[in-house]
């Protein structure tokens, strides 16, 4: 039932998300020019509002240990992305999520103008705590959590984190073009990793899951 009511709320999310922004299929060819400094540039989407292309570029760069990437939103559209490395699939970062509070909790919206209630999960008989679908500071906000999966750290805007390898969960929160982030929202444009540890390092996109990308460091 509480994953059904998640991936609705996901899909209608995800719907909301593209209703914004026109698709098409057509991908030119791109060509992406790498200068030669110890911070690389990786760019989360390219394109314009009528060609979006759902993608890392480049998707797979080689690196020495001790150097940084930097990755950023270029865009011209108001498109979301992040960069999330997670060492298994529990760690993926669902926009909403399940919270257990007492029954006794009511949530008034701060904002009286606006027509919102919060989305209570159906309570078994005699349950001692009720449970409300939130939206999940993990997906949208930087953060770190270590490898036991219990230590959590958010990390600043546009941060540059220094990845050991073992986490559980690096992400970057959601990178907006510069000056695009909604009224709100953390004005996020770019996240930079300094990897120390030799490994292949997979990352994907909390928005479209199927962007993905990979550092090699030798
Ligand atoms: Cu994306």
């Amino acid at each position: 039932m509480l994953s059904l009511i998640k991936i609705r709320i996901t899909i209608i999310l995800l719907s909301i998300s593209f209703a914004v922004t026109p698709i098409t299929l057509s991908y030119p060819t791109l060509t992406y020019a790498q200068t030669e400094t110890s911070t690389k540039l990786v760019h989360a989407g390219q394109g314009n509002a009528t060609n979006i292309e759902f993608a890392f570029i480049p998707q797979d760069m080689v690196i020495k240990s001790g150097e940084n990437i930097t990755w950023d939103n270029p865009n011209f559209y108001a498109e979301p992305h992040s960069v999330s490395f997670l060492n298994e699939a529990k760690y993926f970062p669902e926009f909403v999520a399940a919270f257990n509070v007492t029954n006794s909790t009511k949530f008034l919206s701060s904002d009286p103008k606006i027509s919102a209630d919060p989305l209570f999960v159906p309570t078994e008989p005699g349950q001692k705590t009720k449970t409300v679908i939130m939206v999940n500071a993990r997906a949208f906000n930087p953060v770190a959590i270590d490898s036991s999966g219990k230590n959590v750290t958010y990390l600043e805007p546009n941060s540059n984190y220094v990845m050991a390898g073992n986490e559980s969960l690096v992400n970057s929160g959601w990178l907006w073009p510069e000056g695009q982030a909604p009224p709100g929202g953390s004005p996020i444009s770019n996240f930079t990793i300094t990897f120390k540890n030799p490994g292949i390092y997979s990352y994907l996109c909390n928005v479209h899951p199927w962007m993905s990308g990979s550092v090699t460091v030798k």
